[in-house]
């Protein structure tokens, strides 16, 4: 018995925002749907996809979905890297909602079964004055949100990761021919952050699980400083304190604070995640579900994150789309690792290309029973708003040389 793929199209769309959908369909007429979108670099996955990958997909049998990811990673020769990775990721995805819907089982039932009846999200509060973020943590709390990320802006600076002067709805990447550039300066930020995240916890009391993202920009000394400083908020856990490239410096702010740390969101490969788990460097792994090759090497990451009682918690912001939110709620459902999914939201628009199906409830998301991953895509809709250029920032120091952003 084989389910031979037909057809492989790439549809670029942006409502509101742009996501890179992929469609699988097989001869016996079944359509799997995946999400390739990385932030800001649009076009080269779809190319990858629509020039190099759709060609010889075609003809391959869609239940062989291990085999295909084997084929498409150790085929390409050149091995990980972000723009491979999502678009074998879409492919998994599609291949999995291909999958589900053949055999009439939501996928999560195809992944061993529940292990869980919901998956624990949190979602992003921001302001640039610490009055606004208390207004905006209110009104996260106000939705049944029991987690919230909070950011806030650092006096002395005009932009700050993770929030907009003004606006209520925040957007990492800004539509426009070329990348916005951000100002950035670590001492200011050290500054204030432990202020306003203080007045956070006063604010919310000590039940709600708070957390903070620093976005790459610390050197390790400055990172132990803050998740030291921070200890007596009891963060649910602290993002990104510095470049997940250098390794090593986990174990030097793991000297210094017993503040949990996550990272990952930038990670596409279980090699990349891989000493940080075994060496108990971090708490959380951040890998996204679509840009780490997908569901089927995912899960492997959180398998060997769960021999060392790390936990997966999936990035989840508006840059990745529905779909693979529908992805990673379907593997939190199966997954014993799982321990949280950023849950950003989107904004309406994107509402009128993807009907999601999972739920989210007094702060914890459900997965859709139905079969696959149990998204609905309106393809006229999707056609109907094409690609808009927009690009992430880019961040100098006060001196004016690059930081990271
Ligand atoms: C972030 C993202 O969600 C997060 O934790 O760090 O907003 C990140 O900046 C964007 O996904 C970049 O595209
Ligand atoms: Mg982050």
């Amino acid at each position: 018995m084989t389910n031979l793929i037909s057809k492989v199209d790439v549809i670029v769309t942006s409502p509101a925002r742009n996501y890179v959908l992929l469609k699988i369909t097989t001869e016996d007429g079944v359509v799997g749907w995946g999400d390739a979108t990385v932030n800001g670099r649009e076009l080269a996955v779809a190319s990858y996809l629509r020039d190099h990958l759709a060609p010889i997909l075609v003809g391959r049998d869609a239940d062989r979905i291990e085999d295909t990811w084997q084929y498409l990673y150790r085929g390409v020769y050149w091995r990980r890297g972000p723009i491979n990775m999502a678009a074998i990721g879409a492919i998994d995805l599609a291949l999995w909602d291909i999958k589900g819907k053949s055999l009439n089982q939501p996928v999560y039932q195809l992944l061993g079964g529940k292990v869980r009846d919901r998956v624990l999200a949190y979602t992003h509060a921001t302001g640039w004055e610490t009055s606004e973020l208390l207004e905006s943590v209110d009104e996260v709390l106000g939705r049944g949100l029991r987690a919230v990320r909070a950011q806030s802006g650092v006096p002395g600076l005009s932009t700050v990761y993770g929030v907009t002067r003004g606006i209520k709805r925040y957007e990492p990447a800004k539509r426009d021919l070329r990348p916005l550039e951000e100002e950035w300066d670590s001492s200011a930020y050290l500054r204030h952050a432990p202020k306003a995240l203080a007045e956070v916890r006063a604010h919310i009391g000590d039940e709600v699980e708070l957390l903070h993202d620093a976005h790459h920009r610390l050197t390790p000394i400055q990172a132990a400083r803050l998740g030291k400083e921070l200890e007596p908020l009891h963060l649910f856990w602290l993002e990104d304190l510095t470049p997940t490239e250098n390794q090593e410096a986990f174990d030097l702010i793991r000297e210094h604070t017993t503040t949990p740390l996550a990272v990952g969101e930038v990670h596409n490969t279980i090699w990349d995640c891989k000493d940080l788990i075994i060496n108990q460097r971090i708490d959380y792994v951040r890998t996204c579900v679509m840009h780490a090759g997908g569901i089927s090497h995912v899960r492997k990451i959180f398998d060997l994150a769960d021999l060392y009682q790390v936990k997966g918690a999936p990035h989840g912001p508006s840059d990745v789309s529905p779909l693979t939110m529908a992805a990673s709620v379907q593997l939190g459902m199966a997954s014993p690792a799982f321990g949280m999914q950023e849950y950003m939201g989107y904004p309406e628009q994107v509402g009128t290309v993807f009907s999601p199906g999972y739920r989210l409830v007094d702060g914890y998301l459900t997965a859709s029973d139905a079969p696959g991953l149990g998204v609905e895509i309106d393809e006229d809709a999707a056609r109907e708003q094409p690609y808009d250029q927009a690009y992430l920032p880019v961040a100098r120091t006060l001196d004016g040389a690059i930081t990271n952003w």
